[in-house]
């Protein structure tokens, strides 16, 4: 463990701020990262003073100036070079996610894949900006847009993806010409120091320091600042519905933009007609997967009348067998939860399910230190728990007659990210998807809610606040639109036909 955690730039006690350049002793408090399948500390870091903070978002802006000036195609060669460091960085990187989050080992590598494939993605687009040309009323008139770079852009993330939500932000924006201040979950500071090594590492042969940096510090303070910041013109904040709501609010009230990526509540339908096989190790995936602490988890299952017992005897076979244990070892299936008190919110989610009448099949006790149980739970649609996001594997089953009756169910939750069905049948398939079917950003048929790949744009309705990012044309969150006119026709006729006489 040592041995990584060395090669990686994060034993003993680490700087938690870096702008231009390392801010070696930073001025906040003082954190230990524990790893949560032991109790063990892993490191201390010193986080970012309100200062420090300062001096990062002016260092990054003076950069900023330089940096929009570099041709996007240049921007595109210095990510890929970050993406060839990531690929070399995986195995060590991906054990630091696991070591420092509990995901299984699996996890922790695909999510650095999942930084690799989005600096590919990143790179390909710095080629690929692409601004419409329109048809002008006027005679000897042109009409194009271009896109222009924002500026500096904060990007907050949580603790279940600590690297891989942070690259889809930042590498986009990369090469879109903006530079970006990073506010890492406090539970999981050194994976972000590490990729602040690396990143800060590459633009920093390239005479580009400062495209990259990091501030670790309580949302409270840290993350309050960067909603209220009027050097950032967008925030990208990924975390709980509650907090994003308030950074919303912070951030619309200086008029500046937010993407928002917040809670899910992700349903899969299971028709009769499905294949089973399928439908049920992406079911076992996307609830017990990352412990039941991605927000695309699958939280609600929604089985169809004619496989519903046959479907939950073998869920319930399946769960029985799910090996809990030390997600650094390859064998394990489930880690423990992130902390503590994750562990204490999934056992009050208990205590309210039973009270509002759920029936739990099997699960749903504590073990060991953070290490819980994964519960199955008999459910109702209407139970006010089951509107809620829960961050814990606490699975919903749900049984119904008609797909019109399951989406109906499916769709009357708050959130709204991601959603699947498993069928056979083409109608039924088409029907999820279309506008009288899935409410959610994400629907998929045949595959389960969680693990999608960086290409489609990410992200949710509802109170998931509507943000999209990775790929698609998420790209244009990150820059600016200037919608251009020329006249070259030596006449100035006005658009409306209007006769201006002076
Ligand atoms: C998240 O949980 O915040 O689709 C992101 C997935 C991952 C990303 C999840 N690619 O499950």
């Amino acid at each position: 463990m040592n041995a990584i955690l060395e090669r990686l730039g994060v034993a003993g006690t680490v700087p938690g701020a870096c702008g231009a350049r390392w801010i070696e002793t930073p001025g906040g408090r003082e954190s230990v990262s524990f790893n949560p399948a032991n109790g063990e500390p892993l490191a201390t870091v010193l986080q970012a003073s309100a200062e420090d903070y300062d001096r990062i978002v002016d260092e990054a802006s003076a950069a900023f100036v330089r940096w929009r000036m570099v041709p996007a195609p240049r921007r595109g060669e210095i990510v890929r070079e970050i993406g060839e460091e990531l690929r070399k960085a995986k195995d060590d990187l991906g054990a630091l996610v696991t070591l420092e989050m509990g995901k299984i080992l699996a996890e922790g590598r695909g999510e650095v894949q999942e930084m690799i494939d989005i600096a590919d993605f990143a790179v390909g687009l710095s080629r690929r900006l692409y601004g419409l040309t329109m048809h002008s009323e006027r005679p000897g008139h042109r009409m194009y847009e271009q896109w222009h770079p924002l500026g500096v852009v904060g990007v907050v993330t949580a603790f279940n993806f600590p690297v891989a939500v942070w690259s889809w932000n930042a590498l986009i924006a990369a090469v879109c010409g903006d530079c970006v201040v990073w506010k890492p979950s406090g539970l999981t500071p050194l994976t972000a120091v590490a990729v602040q090594r690396i990143c800060h590492q590459v633009t920093e042969r390239h005479g580009f320091a400062g495209v990259f940096s990091l501030a670790i510090g309580a949302g409270s303070e840290i993350g309050a600042r960067m909603a209220e910041d009027r050097r950032l013109p967008l925030i990208s904040f990924t975390g709980s519905t509650s907090t994003g709501r308030d950074v919303a609010v912070k951030v619309a009230e200086r008029l500046g933009r937010s993407i928002l990526e917040l809670g899910g509540n992700n349903g899969v339908i299971v028709m009769d007609d499905a294949n089973l096989d399928l439908a049920l190790r992406a079911v076992v995936f996307g609830s017990v997967g990352t412990a039941g602490q991605r927000c695309t988890t699958t939280r609600r299952l929604f089985l169809q009348r004619g496989i519903a017992e046959r479907f939950t005897d073998a869920l319930l076979a399946t769960y029985r067998q799910i090996r809990i244990g030390d997600p650094i070892d390859p064998e394990t299936v489930m880690g423990p939860l992130v902390s503590e008190t994750a562990v204490e919110e999934m056992m009050r989610a208990m205590e309210t399910i039973r009270g509002q009448g759920g029936e739990v099949l099997c699960g749903g006790k504590r073990l060991d230190g953070c290490f819980v149980e994964p519960a199955l739970v008999r459910a109702k649609a209407a139970m006010p728990i089951v509107r809620e996001e829960v961050f814990a594997p606490v699975l919903y089953l749900i049984e119904f007659d008609t797909l019109d009756e399951a989406v109906a169910w499916h769709n009357d939750v708050p959130q709204g990210l991601s959603s699947s069905i498993f069928t056979d049948s083409l109608t039924a398939a088409e029907s999820f998807l279309s506008q009288r079917g899935s409410d959610c950003g994400i629907a998929n048929v045949n595959i389960g809610t969680s693990g999608a790949e960086i290409g489609g744009a990410f992200g949710g309705e509802k109170e998931t606040g509507g943000g999209r990012e990775a790929g698609s044309d998420s790209w244009k969150a990150y820059m600016r639109r200037q919608t251009n006119t020329i006249n070259w026709s030596g006449e100035l006729p006005l658009a409306q036909g209007i006769e201006f006489r002076i």
